[in-house]
């Protein structure tokens, strides 16, 4: 079986990506209506619309492989590309100018190439393979360990509703440590905000695939550590997600056992 063309993908990826932005973006000039899907989350027609134009295009280019996407759903099924439409609906829907389109693609059940497209400020972050990411072209720089306390930043995403709310829990104490915590409301972005290195680390127990897929592409790229334990049989299902800058990742991750044990 001959290996597979990453390069052209990726090419594409970003091609489609850009499209995509611009879809989207017309949309919001005209105006969006957003509606409760029945997981509590918002959609609009942007939403559906992009999905669909990169569903197509990607199928038309690449036959052969599988798709998934937050809005028309699909399975894992050898190499995969998983879509995120508008990684950030609910900003997008309220003119709040932060939000994404995302593309990740899974081969052997790992994220091998993310395109992550901020329309708004015109920057297209890549991920392949181990190398590391890119920026509109230019290579990020590493990331420096960092240490809990003042000056560092972590993301974070929250979805749960019942008692207890362990995410909020955790933060409570990254505060207390020090830490600045924000809730960006795009989890792809801000993801691939920790790979560029413009905040220090990422969490959510509630993820789901396509949330995450396209940006653990450039945090794998980026030699970042971080935990993502989705079930790729049942991709819909949301997990969690932590990734982090080195030393820091390992403060996080022991708070979060210790609030588990
Ligand atoms: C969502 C983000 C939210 C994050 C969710 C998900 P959606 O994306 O808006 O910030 O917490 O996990 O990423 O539903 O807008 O595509």
């Amino acid at each position: 079986m001959p290996a597979l063309d990453l390069a052209t993908r990726l090419s594409a990826a970003e091609t489609l990506a850009r499209d995509a932005g611009a879809r989207a973006r017309a949309f919001q000039s005209d105006g969006v209506t957003a509606v409760l899907k029945a997981d509590s989350s918002l959609v609009t027609e942007a939403d559906g619309a992009v999905e669909a134009f990169l569903r197509d295009s990607l199928g038309a280019a690449f036959p052969d492989d599988g798709f998934l996407g937050e809005e028309t759903g699909g399975a894992v099924e050898g190499p995969t590309w998983i879509i995120d439409p508008i990684d950030g609906t609910s900003n997008f829907a309220a003119g709040r100018p932060f939000w994404c389109v995302s593309i990740g693609l899974y081969v052997d059940g790992a994220p091998a190439l993310g395109v992550v497209f901020d329309p708004l400020r015109d920057e297209l972050f890549h991920g392949l393979g181990l190398a590391r990411p890119m920026l509109n072209g230019v290579q990020l720089p590493p990331i420096a360990p960092r240490r809990l306390g003042p000056g560092v930043c972590v993301g974070f995403g929250v979805q749960e509703r019942g008692p207890g709310r362990p995410a909020l829990a955790l933060l409570g104490g990254l505060a207390d440590a020090g830490a600045s915590v924000r809730n960006l409301g795009s989890g792809a972005l801000t993801l691939t905000y920790v790979a560029a290195g413009r905040i220090d680390g990422y969490f959510e127990n509630g993820v789901k695939l396509w949330d995450a897929a396209g940006a653990l592409a450039l945090i794998r790229g980026a030699g970042l550590p971080y935990v993502s334990v989705f079930d790729l049989a049942n991709p819909g299902a949301p997990a969690p997600v932590l990734a982090a800058a080195p030393g820091l990742f390992d403060e996080i991750a022991a708070r979060r056992d210790a609030q588990q044990a």
